[in-house]
């Protein structure tokens, strides 16, 4: 059983930049059923419970028997990146990364509006439904990376650490056609402090053998 995040903050918590509606909705009904069908496809498939961590089957999805791959990938890709999304926003955000974090995004994108102004631009461009992710490779470099649907970037070694949910359901009901103010707005509630945990909680560490 992979459950989603307990949501750290009530519905209204959020506005004026993303309503009540679109939080209880969102959270309950988008992610509620991604939960719902990820538990039950894992049902038929008694070794799952070996894996503790959703991360590790998405991954390495030739983990997963066939029959129930790909329902584990868009259903477990839903509940992983909706825990990621919905963790990373807070009414009483930190607005700005510090640290390690800071010192990646300047080597990457030069200064942090280059990471915010790189990133809203690639939520913004990733045709139909998906995200705009920041991620880090095992040496914490930072990239900017879309992704379509549910999918993720664990695949290719890299973990996002911060994501812009660019699915309709996430903005349209308040922002309707303007995805860019969403992705642009959306600044005022990201919690940096959580994306600084999320960026030195994983990876590099003590396990880093690369000269980065
Ligand atoms: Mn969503």
């Amino acid at each position: 059983m992979f459950n989603k995040i307990e949501l750290p903050y009530e519905y209204n918590a959020l506005e004026p930049y993303i309503d009540a509606t679109t939080v209880d909705i969102h959270y309950n009904k988008h992610l509620g059923t991604y939960e719902m069908n990820l538990n039950s496809a894992l049902e038929s498939w008694a070794d799952a419970k070996n894996y503790t961590q959703l991360e590790e089957l998405l991954k390495d999805p030739s983990l997963i028997p066939e029959g129930i791959r790909q329902a584990v990938i868009n259903n477990g890709g839903g509940v992983y990146n909706h825990n990621l999304y919905f963790s990373i926003l807070s009414p009483n955000p930190k607005k700005e990364p510090t640290g390690k974090l800071l010192q990646a995004i300047n080597e990457a994108f030069g200064d942090v509006t280059g990471c915010k102004n790189q990133l809203s631009a690639a939520s913004v461009s990733q045709f139909g439904s998906g995200y705009g992710c920041l991620v880090k490779d095992s040496c914490g470099k930072l990239f900017i990376k879309q992704v379509a649907n549910q999918n993720t970037t664990l695949g290719e070694g890299l973990t996002p650490i911060l994501n812009i949910d660019v699915w309709e359901h996430a903005y349209y009901l308040k922002y309707q056609n303007m995805r860019k103010d969403y992705a642009e707005r959306i600044w005022e509630i990201i919690d940096w402090a959580r994306v600084e945990q999320y960026y030195e909680g994983q990876g590099c560490g003590n396990n880093c053998h690369c000269n980065g």
